[in-house]
């Protein structure tokens, strides 16, 4: 060892001189990849693979007991809190865009470390993402470690399903009471892509899913719990805050407040007092900044507390809803 050597770079040194391994290390026994092969396979195989579950799933949660609507902060970690505590619930997640993750792949602008203010640690204490601890606040060194790490143990749960590139372009309601009152009984869906033109085409009709609850005739099943929307589409944008927009119209009671100016201290704690039921429209939930968007509240900025916390919030009061 030179005198300027540290004892990392001497073992970094030492390991380089050693055996080499990797996955493939059995494999390649040689050390010669010339006539490396994969195994065979038909292209008419590969799409089958594919399809096959794609379609078996569209039928498995053409009824679901939640649909999450955008696969943001908020929506991802209302849908862990949900798959965990009940692995019979159908839990499935409508994403519009291709990447789910929402705006939390980065922390705030372009720079990638990621704030959540205390308590919400002890979520990333139980997803097991790392941080660094600053006393009132933790850092976790990249927002996509956090949005990672809970998209792939969300995607591992069997009783959840993610549909991508796939838009909500409307609710299903049905009658509920002798007053116009509804009940939020599904969610309308397209492709994206389809959805974003419907300017430039004619009509090209959507897909459903369908809450859990009722019979084959579409009269109510009493005997089994209604099935909620939960949704967390973000604040206001050309998909942001939807299900708050076509909510008041379909409620006509109430209105669309809008996103106040950021105050972090003030927006957190209400984002998270005012996500959970929607009262007007039966089975709707709401998290994230879609809460801000649809009761008025202060927008926080770069720190993302309150978009795990309102999820779990929300995870709740849905979970007591299937328990009692
Ligand atoms: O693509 C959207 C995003 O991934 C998706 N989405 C929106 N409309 C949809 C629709 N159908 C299906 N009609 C839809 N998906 O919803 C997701 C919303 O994620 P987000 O990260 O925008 O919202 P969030 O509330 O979970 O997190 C907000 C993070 C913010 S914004 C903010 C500020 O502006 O001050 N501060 C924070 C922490």
């Amino acid at each position: 060892m030179s005198t300027t050597q540290t004892a990392t770079e001497t073992a970094q040194l030492s390991l380089t001189g050693g055996a080499i391994r990797h996955a493939l290390s059995d494999v390649v026994k040689t050390d010669d990849w010339s006539d490396f092969k994969f195994t065979p396979i038909r292209e008419s195989t590969v799409s089958r693979a594919m399809t096959s579950r794609y379609f078996k799933d569209m039928d498995k949660y053409a009824v679901a007991d939640v649909v999450i609507i955008g696969a943001g902060s908020s929506g991802l970690s209302a849908a862990y809190v949900i798959c965990k505590n009940r692995p019979d619930l159908k839990v499935v997640c409508i994403e519009s865009n291709v990447s789910p993750g929402g705006g939390a792949w980065l922390g705030g602008q372009l720079f990638s470390a990621m704030i959540m203010r205390k308590p919400a640690h002890l979520f990333l204490d139980e997803v097991n993402v790392p941080y660094e601890d600053e006393g009132d606040y933790v850092v976790v060194k990249h927002a996509a470690l956090f949005t990672s790490t809970v998209l792939s143990e969300v995607l591992k749960f069997p009783n959840f399903k993610l549909f991508n590139a796939t838009a909500v372009e409307d609710l299903v309601t049905r009658p509920a009471g002798n007053n116009g009152e509804v009940t939020a009984a599904g969610v309308v869906t397209n492709w994206t892509l389809v959805t974003m033109n419907h300017d430039t085409q004619s009509c090209m009709d959507p897909n459903v899913i369908e809450l859990a609850g009722y019979q084959d005739d579409g009269s109510r099943d009493t005997s089994a719990k209604h099935g909620v929307i939960l949704s967390t589409t973000g604040h206001d944008g050309p998909f942001g805050a939807f299900t708050a927009k076509r909510i008041v119209q379909i409620d006509g009671n109430q209105t669309v407040a809008g996103m106040k100016g950021l105050d972090m201290n003030h927006a957190e704690a209400a984002v998270v007092k005012m996500s959970g039921e929607y009262k007007g429209v039966g089975n709707v939930y709401f998290a994230g900044m879609e809460s801000a968007t649809l009761h008025g509240l202060n927008r926080m900025g770069p720190t993302f507390g309150a978009m795990a916390v309102s999820g779990i919030k929300a995870a709740d009061e849905i979970l007591k809803h299937f328990a009692a």
